[in-house]
């Protein structure tokens, strides 16, 4: 008998009889049931998720955001984002677990109306400059590589101030978690736009370099009082890292992207993660609860989930479901590799649901499953 063998005390095994049948039914008059009947699925020995890997080549979605752009209005549409979508959580419009992801394009010299709902989102630009987004009255000015944050509740508009460009940028919410637990609720500005600040950036230049500014009001809201982390700084630090650690035996040379006052997370739902690849490196392979959804920033390479092989290059996005077996590699001999990531590690963190658990197979490696990609 296996640990994970349901025919044993402490797990059901009651066999289905013509009298439980009828009980059963007499139950489920009363909107009530038997516990029983479901116990085993409903605490399964180790997550279950219905979310599958799954990559989404930059390549093959890039033309059909880009015939969004003539197919509807950003007025009408609120938002003119193709989603991406989990084959296990189409209903939920979920990209993994409780996380939903999309990529946003912004024509040349558009601008969208403001508003503000209970879910966070955060933003990765993939490509176009002039995007600017306005986070409760603060302008925001970013580009490729640049990650942002709209914390839950704060008002937010955007925009593409290019005067031949579309931008494309990745949004990534917990909406389907927000709806999970029936918290959600959303708001149109009464203005429909906000009157911004005349400092763009006013949170990077204040915050964003590690030195606390003295003499500001004591920042006391439960996410990062830097909304906007630039692409250059972040990918020096990464190579500075890499200069000074070895890094990760699973991730590489990684730095998670974090309130400078805490220390902790950029948001109390969703927090984020680059991660450096050295050229040629492969790490072993770990699995965790709580889901990832990845974003090549740079370079190519291939990551192993639940033993299928994805290989990706930038602009490419995978997700790995929790408690998946996960790995990666930088394919390329001579130049690095970088991966942005957001997850949901703050709300399993603070739900003390956590855990982590290393490869002890195979080197650290997992069994590739044959004819895979
Ligand atoms: O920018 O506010 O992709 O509310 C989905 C929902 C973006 C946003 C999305 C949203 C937004």
């Amino acid at each position: 008998m296996t640990t994970h063998d349901d025919n044993q005390p402490g797990r059901a095994r009651v066999a289905d009889s013509p009298e439980l049948l009828a009980y059963y039914d007499e139950l489920a008059k009363l909107d009530a049931g038997a516990l029983w009947t479901v116990a085993n699925d409903i605490e399964p020995w180790y997550p279950q998720p219905k979310s599958v890997p799954v990559l989404w080549r930059y390549q093959e979605l890039r033309p059909l955001v880009h015939k969004a752009l003539p197919l509807v209005t950003a007025d009408d549409a609120g938002r003119r984002v193709v989603m991406l979508v989990n084959p296990g959580r189409t209903e939920l419009s979920a990209a993994v677990g409780l996380l939903y992801t999309g990529l946003q394009i912004m024509g040349p010299g558009e601008a969208m109306t403001a508003h503000r709902h209970q879910a966070a989102a955060l933003r990765f630009v993939h490509e176009g400059h002039g995007a600017w987004t306005i986070i409760d009255g603060q302008k925001l000015k970013v580009g490729p590589g640049d990650f942002a944050i709209t914390p839950n509740g704060t008002w937010h508009e955007h925009g593409n101030e290019s005067a031949d460009a579309p931008v494309i940028w990745q949004d990534g919410l917990d909406i389907p978690l927000v709806n999970a637990l029936d918290a959600g609720f959303y708001q149109v500005h009464p203005e429909l736009h906000q009157v911004p600040g005349k400092v763009i950036n006013s949170s990077v230049l204040s915050y964003g370099t590690n030195l606390l500014p003295y003499g500001m009001e004591k920042w006391t809201r439960p996410y990062s009082p830097v909304f906007g982390f630039p692409w250059e700084p972040t990918y020096q630090a990464l190579l500075n890292l890499a200069k000074a650690v070895e890094g990760s035996p699973y991730d590489g040379v990684i730095m998670e992207y974090t309130n400078p006052l805490t220390g902790g997370p950029v948001m109390p739902t969703m927090g984020a993660h680059i991660q450096l690849l050295r050229p040629g490196q492969a790490t072993q392979a770990h699995r965790h609860t709580g889901s990832v959804v990845y974003t090549a920033a740079k370079g190519r390479g291939v990551s192993v989930i639940a033993g299928r092989r994805f290989e990706w290059q930038q602009g490419d996005m995978f997700c790995v479901p929790s408690w998946a077996w996960h790995e990666h590699a930088n394919l390329d001999q001579s130049e690095d590799a970088c991966l942005f990531s957001f997850n949901d590690f703050p709300v399993m963190r603070s739900l003390s649901f956590y855990r982590e658990e290393a490869h002890a197979d195979n080197d650290g490696h997992q069994p590739v499953q044959p004819g895979d990609q």
